[in-house]
C-alpha cells in the first residue's frame, strides 16, 4: 500500500513538472522573459550561473591588462578615458554579481571558484599588453566582439541578464569607439606608430575572433542554450558577423588582417577566414595561456588588498542598519 501511494506521489511530481517545463518553453517561445522567482528548470539555472559567472569574471579580469597601462597612457586625455573605461569594467562585473545573485548563488562562492582556478574566464585576457596599441587594440576587436555577441544576449530570455547587457552595450560602444581611435590615430602617424598599430592587430586578431567561443562543432553548450534563448546565436553566427563588420574598419584605417586566406566570397556575402588554431584556444582556457598564472596572482592580491575596504563598507552598513533599529 506504501509502495503504491509513493509510486503515485512521484508519478504527480512528473506530470507537475512535464507541465511546469511546458509552460516554461511556451513562454520562452513567446518572447517573454523568465524572472528570478519564476520556475526554472535545474538546468536552466546552472546553465545560466556558468555563463553568466564566467562573463563577471571576464569583466573583471579584463580589467587588469588595461589597468596596467593607465600610468603609462600617452596623455592626460587618454588616461582619463582609459581610468574611465576600466572603471566601467568594475561595474559591468558587478551588475553580473548581482544578476547571478538572482539565482540563488553567493558572490563569494563565485569570486572563491574564480580565485582557485576552478572557473574560466574569457580566454582573450590570457595574452599581455605589450605596447600601447594593445590598449587600441583591446578596445577595438575585443570589445567589438563582446558587443557583437552582447548586443545578441541582450534579448535573451533571462531578464536580469538581458536587462544587464542592455547597460553593458551602451558602455562598450564607447569602448569600442575609443580602441579604434587609438588605432586610427596610430596608423596616421609616423611609420613606428603605424606598425606598432599593425603589430598590436597582428598579435590580437585570433585571439579576438576565438574568444567568441569554440567553433560549433566544437561547442556542447550551444544547443541547449539556444533552445530556451539565452544565447540567440551560435559562436560561428557571431564570428562571422563580427568578421565582416571589422574587416573593412581595418582597411580604412591602412592595416592589414593577419590572414592570407582572408578573403570576400561574392556568393554568401561574407568574409571566408583561414584555419583558427582551436588547439591553442583550448590550451589557453585550461590554463596553459601566456598570462594565466599573471591574471589569478594578480586578482587573489586585489582580493586579498582589497579586504579592508570591503570589512569597513560592512561595519559601517550594520552600524546604520542599528542605529536606524535603534531609532
Ligand atoms: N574563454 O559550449 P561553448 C569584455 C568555454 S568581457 C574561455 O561554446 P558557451 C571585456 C565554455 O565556457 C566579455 N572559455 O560555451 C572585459 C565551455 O566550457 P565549460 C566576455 C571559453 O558558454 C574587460 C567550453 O569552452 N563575454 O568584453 O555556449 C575589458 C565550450 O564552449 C570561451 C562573455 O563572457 C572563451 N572565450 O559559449 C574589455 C559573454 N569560449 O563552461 C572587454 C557571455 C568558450 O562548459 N558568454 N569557452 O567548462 C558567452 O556568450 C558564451 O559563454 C561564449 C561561449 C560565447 C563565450
Amino acid at each position: 500500500m506504501t509502495f503504491i501511494i509513493i509510486k503515485l506521489h512521484l508519478n504527480n511530481l512528473i506530470m507537475e513538472e512535464g507541465k511546469q517545463l511546458e509552460s516554461f518553453e511556451a513562454k520562452i517561445a513567446a518572447g517573454h522573459k523568465i524572472e528570478p522567482k519564476d520556475w526554472m528548470p535545474e538546468a536552466y539555472r546552472k546553465q545560466l550561473i556558468r555563463m553568466m559567472s564566467q562573463h563577471a569574471h571576464s569583466e573583471i579580469v579584463g580589467m587588469l591588462p588595461e589597468g596596467n597601462w593607465i600610468t603609462r597612457a600617452p596623455s592626460l586625455r587618454r588616461k582619463a578615458i582609459l581610468l574611465a573605461k576600466v572603471q566601467d569594467e568594475a561595474g559591468h562585473g558587478l551588475y553580473l554579481y548581482s544578476a547571478v545573485e538572482t539565482l540563488g548563488v553567493d558572490r563569494t562562492e563565485l569570486l572563491h571558484q574564480l580565485h582557485t582556478g576552478k572557473a574560466k574566464y574569457s580566454s582573450i585576457f590570457n595574452y599581455p599588453t605589450l605596447t600601447w596599441a594593445d590598449i587600441g587594440a583591446i578596445g577595438w576587436l575585443v570589445d567589438g566582439a563582446a558587443i557583437m555577441n552582447q548586443t545578441a544576449l541582450a534579448r535573451g530570455s533571462y531578464g536580469p541578464y538581458s536587462r544587464a547587457m542592455v547597460r553593458i552595450c551602451k558602455e562598450e560602444s564607447f569602448h569600442n569607439r575609443q580602441g579604434y581611435e587609438i588605432m586610427m590615430t596610430l596608423a596616421k602617424g609616423t611609420s613606428e606608430q603605424k606598425q606598432m598599430a599593425q603589430d598590436a592587430l597582428n598579435r590580437w586578431w585570433w585571439p579576438s575572433i576565438m574568444m567568441l567561443g569554440p567553433s560549433d562543432d566544437q561547442s556542447p553548450n550551444s544547443d541547449q542554450l539556444m533552445r530556451w534563448k539565452v544565447k540567440m546565436e551560435s559562436n560561428d553566427a557571431i564570428r562571422e558577423r563580427f568578421i565582416d563588420r571589422t574587416i573593412p574598419q581595418a582597411e580604412f584605417i591602412g592595416l592589414t588582417i593577419p590572414d592570407k586566406d582572408m578573403k570576400f566570397d561574392e556568393k554568401t556575402g561574407h568574409y571566408s577566414h583561414g584555419k583558427i588554431n582551436w588547439d591553442e584556444f583550448f590550451d589557453v582556457i585550461k590554463g596553459n595561456g601566456p598570462c594565466n598564472a599573471k591574471r589569478l596572482k594578480d586578482r587573489n592580491d586585489a582580493d586579498k588588498n582589497g579586504r579592508w575596504v570591503r570589512d569597513a563598507a560592512i561595519a559601517y552598513a550594520e552600524k546604520q542598519l542599528k542605529e536606524k533599529q535603534a531609532s
